[in-house]
């Protein structure tokens, strides 16, 4: 296969997102060796939409096997939107963007598979190794492929015990530093969501609600903390995400925030009592790192008689709509 990025509209891509190849970017492309699936290769060449998903969700974010049955039903949400999904993942060192149906298989059935922030990339590429990409290594990977949107559930962010183990989440810092756009019902409510908007902010970070006012809570409607910005329909989030490329400056992400619909949020007084004690477990168990995100959510689903997975559910189906009408709207402007 040619180099992947000989593709003109892709390095234009990369321009735009500031990533921008050394000498000959055929041969640093070629080295940097992502793999696009070719479906994801052909869409990105005529310039037709592609939805980015991450792959840390359905490794280590969901319950077997229904993560393999979410996992195509996202994709399918994306097809039917009129756009191209590409599930990103490394497998055996290499970065696939898009993954055929055993790739998919290995992701949501391989217990083996590791947990890849943007930090891990390179060692796991140098060690061939495999492993689901979280939301920072899975931005970093899609912005270098070309690809401007991307869907997950809720973000990380600023854990609740910040103050005694600084455990802030590399979602964050990578957002700051690269043009894409994700869509997302908030970040998880396992976190200090108020500390986590300050750092968005601190950290350059344009957040803007999606038909609402109010930072949504993942499994809740709301956190009940303001947004400065909202959009009311894709057309208006295209618009900011081609306003970011005129202001310039540092490439950063745009987090369109996107509620949970109310009648599938969780209900709010049994995600505070399940939360509380999941907490705790995870403090008894001395559960920290890149182990506690996954914990909790587990903790939650088992807690709540399975409640809480269909919130997050409902709220990734939601965020992946919008994110390939987002898609649509973004590759026709460009059109
Ligand atoms: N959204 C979900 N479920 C998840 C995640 C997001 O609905 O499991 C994952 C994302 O991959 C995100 C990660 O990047 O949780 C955060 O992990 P950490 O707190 O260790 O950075
Ligand atoms: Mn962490």
């Amino acid at each position: 296969a040619p180099p992947y990025f000989a593709a003109p509209s892709v390095s234009r891509e990369l321009r735009a997102s500031g990533l921008r190849e050394s000498g000959s970017g055929e041969s640093e492309s070629g080295e940097f060796g992502l793999r696009p699936s070719e479906e994801v290769r052909e869409a990105l060449e005529r310039g037709a939409p592609v939805v980015a998903l991450e792959s840390t969700i359905i490794a280590h974010g969901l319950p077997r096997p229904r993560n393999l049955e979410v996992a195509a039903e996202l994709e399918g949400l994306v097809r039917a939107a009129g756009a191209v999904p590409a599930t990103i993942a490394v497998l055996d060192g290499v970065p696939r963007i898009g993954l055929d149906e055993t790739a998919l298989h290995r992701v949501a059935e391989d217990p083996s598979l590791r947990k890849l922030g943007f930090r891990d990339l390179a060692p796991a590429l140098a060690a061939g190794a495999s492993g689901a990409t979280t939301v920072s290594g899975t931005a970093h990977l899609a912005a270098r492929a070309g690809i401007r949107v991307f869907a997950t559930g809720g973000l990380g962010g600023v854990h609740r015990d910040w103050a005694t183990t600084q455990d802030e989440s590399a979602d964050l810092g990578l957002l700051a530093r690269t043009r894409i756009t994700v869509v997302c019902a908030g970040v998880k409510s396992i976190l200090d969501v108020p500390a986590t908007l300050e750092r968005l902010e601190t950290l350059g970070v344009t957040v803007v609600g999606y038909r609402t006012g109010e930072f949504p809570g993942f499994y809740l409607t709301s956190s009940g903390r303001p947004v400065d910005w909202t959009v009311t329909d894709p057309a208006g989030a295209a618009a900011v995400m081609a306003a970011q490329d005129r202001v310039g400056g540092p490439p950063s992400a745009l987090v369109l925030a996107n509620p949970v619909p109310a009648a599938e949020q969780l209900d709010p007084a049994l995600h505070d009592r399940v939360l509380a004690e999941a907490l705790a477990a995870a403090e008894r168990r001395g559960i920290g790192g890149q182990a506690i995100t996954p914990f909790l959510l587990a903790h939650l689903t088992e807690h709540t008689g399975g409640a809480s997975l269909e919130a997050n559910l409902a709220a990734v189906r939601g965020n992946v709509r919008l994110a390939a009408e987002v898609a649509v709207e973004w590759a026709g402007r460009k059109g």
